[in-house]
Formats: C-alpha cells, structure tokens, sequence
C-alpha cells in the first residue's frame, strides 16, 4: 500500500467518524472499526473515492473478535502507522452506593480493557518495523474526578495511565504515543450514557457552544502530521464555556 494506514477504533459516529474524514483527507488509507456495520459502510460513501478503505467488525470487549478482525485483513493492510484508540463511551451517571454494575462493566471493558486487546494486537507489528503513532482519546474525566462519575473517571484516569505507560515501553522503538483529553463533545456521548434520553443528553450541551466531533478530530490530524521528532504528548481540550470538569459559563 502506497499510502500509510491509520485504523480509528470507534469510526461509527462522533470523534471517530470525524477522525477517519480527516486523515482521509491527510492522505492516509483508512480502517475503520465499530460494532454497527451499516454506519461504517455509509462512512466508506463519505469518503473520496482514492482513499483506500476497509472497515472491521468487532466489540472492543472480546479479545477473540479482535484478534480475528485484524487477523482477516490482507497483507497489504496489515502495516498499521496510526492507531487512534477511540472505542468508548460512559454508562450511566451515579453514586458509588447506587451505580449499577453492568454500567461498570461496560465501561472498564470497553474504554480499558477494548482499548489494551487492540493495543496489543497492533503494537508488536509497529515495534517490528520500528514505526508508528498511537493516539488515545481520554477525557477530562481522565483529568479531575466528578460527583457521580467515578467509575467513568476510572476508566479515564486508567487511559491517561496506559499513555503514560505506552510512551515509556515503546520509547526505544521510537513510536509516538499521544493523548487527547476533551472536555465536552456534542456527539452520540450523553445519548449513550443516558440510555437513550435525548432531552437529558441534550441538556447537557444547553447554553454554551460545546466543542463538535471535528474540532477534536482537526486536533487529531494536526498530532500525526508533526515532523518525525515531534510528539504532542497530552492535550486537554476544552470548549471556551468550559473552566473544569463540572464549570460550565452557560447562558452568557
Ligand atoms: P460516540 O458515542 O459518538 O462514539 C463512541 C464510539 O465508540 C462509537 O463509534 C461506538 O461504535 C464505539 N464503541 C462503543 N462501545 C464499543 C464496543 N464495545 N466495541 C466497539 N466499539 C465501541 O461518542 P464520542 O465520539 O464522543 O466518544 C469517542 C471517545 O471520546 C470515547 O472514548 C469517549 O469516552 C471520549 N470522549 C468523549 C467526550 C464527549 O464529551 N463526547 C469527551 C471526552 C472524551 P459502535 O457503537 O458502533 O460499536
Ligand atoms: C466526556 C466528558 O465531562 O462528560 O469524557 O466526562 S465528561
């Protein structure tokens, strides 16, 4: 493949979505990966027809289905530069007494243990040819802890951690590991941690512009196109509403 390949984990809505029409547009070839085949097939329509394109299948969650995804790819697809880890979403909005432990299971094994199975899967391939690029989308949340956010906090600060780590391990290798931590992103999000109640996932975005899908996804593109040396190791980014986690300037 002429073009290098950047796999986006998470490429069925949001910042994934977004991420994968960016560097399409920085020339890369394009992986894209989710549970929802029809969103992946409608993203290969949005693209320009010489962007080479593929899209996998699989839950995050099921080390199995990860390994035979990538295992299914041709030869030529295999080499993968840029790896955005992206895969994830919060479940729910509780106390500790009252969380409910399916919403922590699915948090720690999505946004956690998801994003180490296709770590592992892709980063033994980029050490081999001592190249590569790994973005991980934490949070803010990665950043300070809220009122009933603990266990989605968790997940961010384990994401911040596993960066860290990453950059450490794969320093003799000289692949770059990058995170991007937003604060709020209007996107599917709220709708997921609030189970489908679009007028209290609407809210939160109420009385502020929120930052959209692309302004995190411009980010994305500008932190692989840096020059070889370069490495944009940890960005917080923030809308201009937005002074912590939980200090939001609405209706100014
Ligand atoms: P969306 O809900 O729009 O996108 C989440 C993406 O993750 C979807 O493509 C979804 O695909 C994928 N995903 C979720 N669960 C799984 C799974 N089990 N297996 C495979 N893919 C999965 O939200 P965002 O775009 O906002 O979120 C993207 C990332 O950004 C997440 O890590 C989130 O924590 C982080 N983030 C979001 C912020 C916000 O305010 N929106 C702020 C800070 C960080 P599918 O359902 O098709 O599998
Ligand atoms: C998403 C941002 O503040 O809802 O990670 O946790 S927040």
């Amino acid at each position: 493949m002429e073009r290098k390949i950047a796999c986006i984990t998470g490429a069925t809505s949001g910042i994934g979505w977004a991420t994968a029409l960016h560097l399409a547009k920085e020339d890369y070839a394009i992986l894209a990966c989710g549970r929802r085949k029809d969103r992946l097939e409608e993203l290969s329509t949005k693209l320009s027809p010489e962007i080479p394109f593929r899209y996998l299948v699989f839950d995050v969650r099921d080390q199995e289905q990860v390994i035979s995804a990538f295992d299914s790819l041709p030869v030529e697809w295999q080499p993968i530069e840029v790896l955005v880890n992206n895969a994830g979403n919060a479940h729910g909005l509780d106390t500790i007494d009252q969380g409910d432990v399916e919403d922590w299971d699915a948090m720690v094994d999505i946004n956690v243990k998801g994003l180490l199975y296709v770590s592992r899967k892709i980063i033994p391939g980029m050490v081999d040819r001592k190249s590569g690029q790994i973005i991980n989308i934490g949070s803010i949340a990665g950043k300070e802890v809220y009122a009933k956010g603990s266990v989605y906090c968790a997940s961010k600060y384990a994401v911040d951690a596993l960066t860290k780590g990453m950059r450490i391990d794969l320093n003799p290798h000289g692949i770059k590991v990058m995170g991007i931590h937003p604060g709020a992103v209007e996107t599917e999000f709220s709708l997921v941690r609030f189970k489908g109640d679009t007028e209290r996932a609407s809210g939160v975005y109420q009385g502020f512009d929120p930052l959209t899908a692309d302004d995190v996804a411009e980010i994305i593109a500008f932190a692989v196109t840096r020059p070889k040396h370069v490495v944009m190791a940890d960005v917080l980014l923030l809308p201009l509403a937005q002074g912590s986690a939980t200090v939001f300037n609405r209706n100014s």
